[in-house]
């Protein structure tokens, strides 16, 4: 089994680090290819960034039908592109925000979600809403950490999250935590062990629930909005995307 999972940010740096969470959370013998566009936004703070990085992104599932994939995580916590991106995948295309929601709905009654800068916040509650889990969350928080300090190693990013989680559980009642960048798949576990609580990595919940989607012969929908995009040109600089182009 193959599973594409696309960092739409195009730092490498950060790819690695969520190709390492990726392959820790599959069985042996699943094969995980990570990857990030060629062209696009260094980090997805906000709308125009998410806006900006689907093009390099469905450019990705469109390589990866080519080449046979049984299934994509698109590893950005704003899930950019993901509708799109299932109207062209046969295979499961798992967003790491629906996959981190919707396991830590297994695991609590109630969670919080810690995220990267405030600016973000209104995504993650967005998708709530789209996921139907806005019940389940008590809180979104931001850190008010940059998705790229995350990787300089002097920024100290892990105490500031652990702060913002120790608020969480004090002041949210929750019981679970979910982290709101796929940036911090590396940070998972230690900030589990140390707060004694759930704490969910969406890129580790979206590569099990693909693995588990294609074990059980599940693929995307083709029927209704989810079938492929209609044939049609598209104008300018944008005609290479045209769809069946
Ligand atoms: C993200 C993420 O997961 N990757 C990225 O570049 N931005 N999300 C976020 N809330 O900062």
């Amino acid at each position: 089994m193959r599973i594409k999972v696309i960092n739409p940010n195009t730092t490498w740096s950060m790819t690695e680090t969520i190709a390492h969470a990726a392959r820790a959370a599959v069985s042996p013998g699943v094969e995980i290819e990570a990857v990030s566009p060629a062209h696009g936004p260094v980090s997805i703070e906000g709308h125009y960034d998410e806006a900006m990085a689907c093009l390099g992104l469905l450019d990705e599932v469109k390589k990866g039908e080519r080449d046979g994939v049984d299934a994509y995580v698109i590893a950005c916590f704003g899930d950019p592109g993901l509708d799109a991106a299932r109207e062209i995948a046969r295979g499961p295309v798992i967003g790491i925000a629906e996959a981190a929601m919707r396991s830590a709905g297994y695991l609590a009654t109630g969670f919080s979600v810690v995220t990267t800068l405030q600016r973000t916040v209104v995504i993650a509650e967005h998708l709530l809403d789209k996921y139907g889990a806005r019940a389940q969350c008590r809180r979104v928080r931001a850190c008010e950490i940059a998705v790229l300090e995350l990787e300089n190693p002097a920024s100290d990013a892990y105490r500031t999250i652990l702060a913002e989680c120790r608020r969480a559980l004090a002041e949210d009642g929750c019981g679970a935590i979910v982290l709101g960048c796929a940036g911090m798949a590396d940070l998972c576990r230690r900030l589990s062990g140390e707060l004694g609580v759930p704490v969910i990595d969406g890129v580790a919940a979206a590569v099990a629930t693909a693995e588990a989607l294609v074990r059980i012969g599940l693929g995307t929908s083709k029927r209704g909005d989810y079938a492929a995009p209609l044939r049609k040109p598209y104008a300018g600089m944008l005609a290479p995307w045209a769809p069946g182009g």
